[in-house]
């Protein structure tokens, strides 16, 4: 195991890698904006590195700084957390450029899965099903036509580097298309600096379930089942859980069996998720790879009784994954989680900043908190709106919903708006009760939010 690591990010995520570093006797050094010195996982860290002013831009997207910081402390690994250099081929290889193990897949990993349109074709060699649509990128307008009238519409162009949604375009008649393709080259050359496009056929009212995976080098590749992540507002998640409602033991299955498939034949190492597309018949077809620890993991953990972010470290320092002999996995209970968001849903969840006067989380049976502020806390402007995460477990969705609806109560947060009262208005709906909700859910069941 490492001596001691380095945490290359700030907020809950940063915390949450101390504590498992802590449980695993790691010493641990935080890095910190400016503006992010007083925050609890920078006193948390046994040691801590400024590394720049408030922008991210600035300080925690500064590669150089932070393998500096790394050497200077002696620290032998850095945790990249989620977001911010997380997915970055570059810095991962300039860590091990400079002898410091990246905690993640090879840089050659992150690299494939970033191309998304190279992602779906190295899936489809691998007999992960995809969507039907382009093999590589559409070159011209004429192309994009002669791909939808084979595939049928409505179809959906994509941005090659894109993901998030961004530069994503549908098209359900064939007179838009040439409008809708120039238009989606042009959003995603602006966005990412590469207009590369490709065209799949538009799946319908899909839901989002993604499947957890963990690799090591000793050839243990296991699946930590699905988490639905259906509830999204502009391809934010709000609400994630796992087992998905939707998926019968046989479905879950051949996802776990597609998802181990793509991981043995890329030879992908750490941990990692594989999002699929469920359509409404139940059909599922690869969407992305996602190379990081996910904001969602902990619903993961708490139905598969595993340390996600332990093994991890297990697995980067070169030892073997501690949950491989339980494999393969059948989730036990239901868990949710409900990101507590500095935002205000009465006002088109418009982000709110500022100082946190009192915060109390809620606790007893089935209730984990994962968060890195107190009362008096200031959310700061310059980074993502997430407070904290709150995650209810119980024997079954039923007793999940109910368990939320408490904990929710007893959250007392003042000082700024957050998302709580979505949450309280969805677990009153009747569709999320019923578990039919699909990625339209907010557009379709909540009105005007
Ligand atoms: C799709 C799709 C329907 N059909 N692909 C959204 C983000 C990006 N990762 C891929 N996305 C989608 N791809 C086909 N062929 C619908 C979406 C999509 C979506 C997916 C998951 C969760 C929420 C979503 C919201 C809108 C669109």
């Amino acid at each position: 195991m490492f001596e001691k690591v380095l945490v290359a990010n700030r907020g809950e995520i940063a915390l949450r890698v101390m504590r498992a570093c802590k449980e695993l006797g790691v010493k641990t050094v935080a890095v910190y904006s400016l503006e992010d010195a007083d925050t609890y996982p920078v006193k948390y860290a046994d040691e801590a590195v400024c590394i720049g002013p408030a922008p991210a831009a600035s300080s925690y997207l500064v590669a150089a700084n932070i393998i500096a910081a790394a050497k200077n402390t002696n620290a032998d690994a850095i945790h990249p957390g989620y977001g911010f250099l997380a997915e970055n081929a570059d810095f991962a290889r300039a860590c091990a450029d400079n002898g410091i193990v990246f905690i993640g897949p090879a840089p050659e990993s992150i690299e494939r899965m970033g191309d998304k349109s190279a992602a779906r074709e190295t899936m489809k060699s691998c007999g992960v099903p995809t969507v039907p649509g382009s093999d590589g990128c559409v070159d011209t307008a004429e192309e994009a036509a002669k791909f939808a009238k084979e595939v049928g519409f409505p179809v959906l162009i994509k941005a090659t580097a894109g993901g998030g949604g961004k530069g994503m375009r549908e098209v359900h008649q064939p007179e838009e298309l040439e409008i809708q393709y120039k238009a989606a080259r042009l959003e995603a050359g602006a966005a990412f600096g590469n207009d590369s496009v490709y065209l799949e056929k538009l799946v319908l009212r899909p839901r989002h379930v993604e499947i957890q995976v963990l690799a090591d080098n000793f050839d243990n590749n296991v699946s930590l089942c699905e988490r639905d992540c259906s509830i999204q507002r502009r391809h934010q998640k709000l609400i994630e859980e796992a087992p998905s409602p939707a998926l019968t033991d046989e479905i879950r299955r051949a996802m776990g069996v597609a998802a181990i498939k793509a991981v043995r034949a890329t030879d992908y190492k750490n941990a990692g998720t594989i999002e699929f597309l469920l359509d409404q018949d139940g059909r599922f077809y690869f969407m992305e790879m996602n190379t990081r620890i996910q904001v969602e993991h902990p619903v993961t953990e708490l139905v598969t009784g595993t340390d996600i972010v332990k093994e991890q470290l297990r697995i980067a320092s070169g030892e073997a994954m501690s949950c491989a002999p339980r494999a393969p996995f059948a989730p036990f209970g239901h868990a949710m989680e409900f990101r507590i968001n500095a935002e205000d849903p009465d006002y088109n969840f418009r982000p709110c900043p500022g100082t946190i006067t009192v915060f109390e989380a809620p606790s007893g049976p089935g209730v984990r908190t994962d968060c890195y502020v107190k009362s008096g806390s200031k959310i700061s402007p310059f980074y993502d709106s997430l407070v904290a995460k709150l995650i209810v477990y119980g024997q079954d969705r039923q007793e999940v919903i109910a368990r939320a609806k408490r904990a929710l109560q007893e959250f007392k947060i003042e000082g700024i708006a957050t998302t709580i009262p979505f949450h309280l208005k969805v677990l009153e709906n009747e569709a999320f009760n019923k578990g039919t909700f699909s990625t339209d859910f907010l557009e379709t069941q909540m009105g005007e939010m």
